[in-house]
């Protein structure tokens, strides 16, 4: 007999309870035994892999009103509460052992004890009255060296649906766990809390997301909002990331694609880090390429390849500025009737959906994240309520798509990755592709510099230029200086390590205006993947290797049909040394604030690095056109 057994029997039909007991598993009726006492739910579903059960989550998130129908018969919308439309990072903490909390300094963190207490206390009861559902599924491929088993027990059927669509279900790998693997999975409690009458969450005072990496598990309370919510998304993630760190991999903020060349018949796969809302997704679906991720990626040395997965099997996009145009792929998959969640859009009275940038006129009036909408409605605050909320999104799944590596995809060892973009949101500093001459240079000065300007993704003020690096400092959960000399370990550990490149898709002309279109990231790619292939020759500069205009042209007229001029190039490609220095200067206060025990070695590598400049700039002039540089 396992403990709480009779609590689930009272809670749980025979067959659900049936599913739990099958996995003769004394850790899983622990945790769900656990939360089912303490957070008091009226019932629970279980959900094994069955399409049943897929089918059964999605009926409950319409029939309990957090999802509606729209037009398309398939697909639907959910709104998040006003307040809670993007991750929320002043609560988002750290349950840290007390003789840990000083090395965690420069991470949101909380005692232990004192942190525990508080989740506790907040949500004792809080599923009184609601019926629940605990879902079991895979990080990254099933049955594969990557595989992470979760489970997610959550009473928000949107929450259970969005898990369906973005991730692998895998309870038959529970059911097949050996006995030492059976403590070995992470875990997931969320609760959205008491709900209003259109099923926002009230107690947003209360919304806190604390984790505990040493025991892997993630308590989230009070949201909906999906990046708040969903366990297998950012909170595994930092779960990931520890884990990672002490035993030797990587988990990183990143997409996988395949660069494709028809001419030569040769896919390259890339991986890139972008901060959110700086172009990650759009390059993971650069027509033409192919698509294996847009999020999450396991890298992984398997038999001295330098190895990667999807950790995901779904897309939860920002919408903003999908439209035929720009983002052609997507925007044809939205309109189609497949099953999508559309969040925070507006529901027009067509019953269809309508975001920001959709490049189609929107109605005046509809329901959305405010509530019933008109044009020019002001909230509480006196500011004017857009048509949907610049972080509204989109949940499907990948191989929806026409573009999607299929074999990458599905690979259980992954994709053997040959390039590694970073590419921030950058309007004056950073060329639009460099190559790294080394991967430890690579990490220092495109990995560890990356910046970005604050956008909608997150709360607080948007326009702020802010420190990022490996886009990855939202959810690093162990100290900044060694999680960067682990990035370093491991592609120096590795046979043929990538190569690195960074990317900048914002840098704005004389004009204010930015100086190239969408699409011109294609062009970056593939100079960066002619690159890898020893195609192109490149000019130094002091911080790496850049492209030729004459190569660049080229590219631009096979790939978009543009004629890029020599002085957009000139301008493009400009070294501009102060401002490097800057950069590098504030990515030392940065390391410094977030990590002051970080090795000494990385500050000595920038120092070099910023005297290096400091000399060129003495040689050259602060600003360097292409080719004028010399070692
Ligand atoms: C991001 O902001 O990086 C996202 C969306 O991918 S969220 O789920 O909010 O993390
Ligand atoms: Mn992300």
């Amino acid at each position: 007999m396992y403990k709480y057994e009779k609590l689930l029997q009272s809670k749980m039909s025979e067959e659900n309870f049936g599913k739990v007991a099958a996995l003769k598993n004394p850790k899983i009726f622990e945790f769900i035994g656990h939360f089912a006492e303490h957070c008091n739910p009226a019932s629970i579903y279980v959900c094994n892999d069955s399409e049943k059960d897929v089918q059964y989550v999605r009926e409950q998130a319409l029939a309990k009103g957090e999802e509606q129908q729209l037009a398309h018969s398939k697909q639907t919308i959910h709104w998040d509460g006003y307040g809670d439309q993007a991750r929320d990072k002043v609560n988002t903490k750290f349950l840290v052992y007390k003789e840990n909390l000083k090395k965690m300094a420069g991470l949101n963190s909380v005692e232990y004890e004192e942190g525990l207490a508080e989740i506790m206390q907040i949500s004792k009861n809080i599923m009184a009255g609601k019926d629940v559902v605990v879902q079991f599924f895979s990080e990254g491929p099933t049955e594969s060296p990557f595989t992470i088993p979760c489970i997610q027990f959550t009473d928000s059927w949107y929450v259970a649906h969005s898990e369906f669509i973005l991730y692998r279900s895998a309870y038959n790998h529970f059911l097949n766990m050996k006995e030492e693997e059976k403590d070995d999975f992470f875990r997931f409690i969320h609760s959205a809390g008491e709900l209003d009458e259109y099923g926002s969450t009230v107690n947003l005072d209360k919304r806190r997301i604390y984790m505990d990496t040493q025991n892997n598990i993630v308590y989230s309370m009070n949201n909906q909002y999906a990046g708040n919510s969903i366990g297998l998304k950012k909170h595994s993630m930092r779960l990931a990331i520890n884990k990672s760190g002490k035993e030797g991999w990587l988990c990183e903020h990143m997409f996988i694609m395949a660069a494709v060349d028809k001419k030569k018949n040769r896919k390259t796969y890339f991986c890139g880090a972008y901060p959110s809302a700086c172009g990650k997704t759009s390059t993971a679906m650069i027509p033409g390429e192919q698509i294996v991720g847009d999020d999450i990626a396991y890298f992984r040395n398997l038999d001295g390849e330098f190895r990667a997965v999807n950790v995901e099997a779904g897309m939860f996009g920002i919408i903003k500025d999908v439209n035929a145009k720009d983002d052609p792929v997507i925007f044809e998959n939205l309109m189609k009737n497949q099953e999508v969640i559309f969040s925070n859009v507006l529901r027009g009275p067509d019953n269809k959906p309508y975001w920001l940038g959709m490049g189609v006129e929107p109605p005046k009036e509809g329901r959305n994240h405010f509530g019933e909408w008109k044009e020019g409605i002001k909230d509480a605050k006196g500011n004017e309520v857009g048509v949907a909320h610049g972080n509204a999104r989109y949940t499907m799944r990948l191989d929806y798509l026409d573009n999607i590596d299929k074999e990458g995809f599905e690979a259980k060892d992954g994709v053997k990755v040959e390039g590694i973009l970073y590419g921030g949101r950058d309007s004056d500093i950073t060329v639009p592709v460099e190559e790294s001459p080394s991967w430890r240079d690579g990490i220092l000065l495109k990995a560890a510099t990356l910046e970005s300007e604050t956008t909608s993704a997150t709360l607080g003020a948007e326009g702020v230029r802010k420190s990022d690096p490996m886009a990855n400092m939202d959810f690093v959960s162990y100290p900044l200086g060694e999680y960067t000399m682990n990035n370093i370990k491991f592609g120096e550990g590795v046979k043929d390590t990538p190569k690195i490149f960074s990317n900048n898709y914002f840098m704005r002309g004389p004009d204010g205006n930015f100086m190239t279109s969408k699409l011109a990231k294609k062009v970056w790619l593939h100079w960066a993947d002619g690159r890898i292939h020893g195609e192109y020759s490149a000019y130094d500069t002091p911080t790496g290797k850049i492209p030729k205009y004459d190569d660049l042209k080229v590219l631009f007229k096979e790939h978009l049909n543009e004629d890029f001029s020599k002085e957009d190039y000139n301008y493009l490609f400009t070294f501009r040394c102060t401002k490097w220095i800057e950069k590098l200067e504030r990515t030392k206060v940065y390391y410094k604030k977030m990590d002051p025990n970080a090795p000494q070695e990385i500050f000595d590598y920038w120092d070099a690095a910023i005297a290096k400049i400091s000399k060129a700039k003495d040689q050259f002039g602060d600003l360097i056109l292409p080719g004028a540089f010399k070692k």
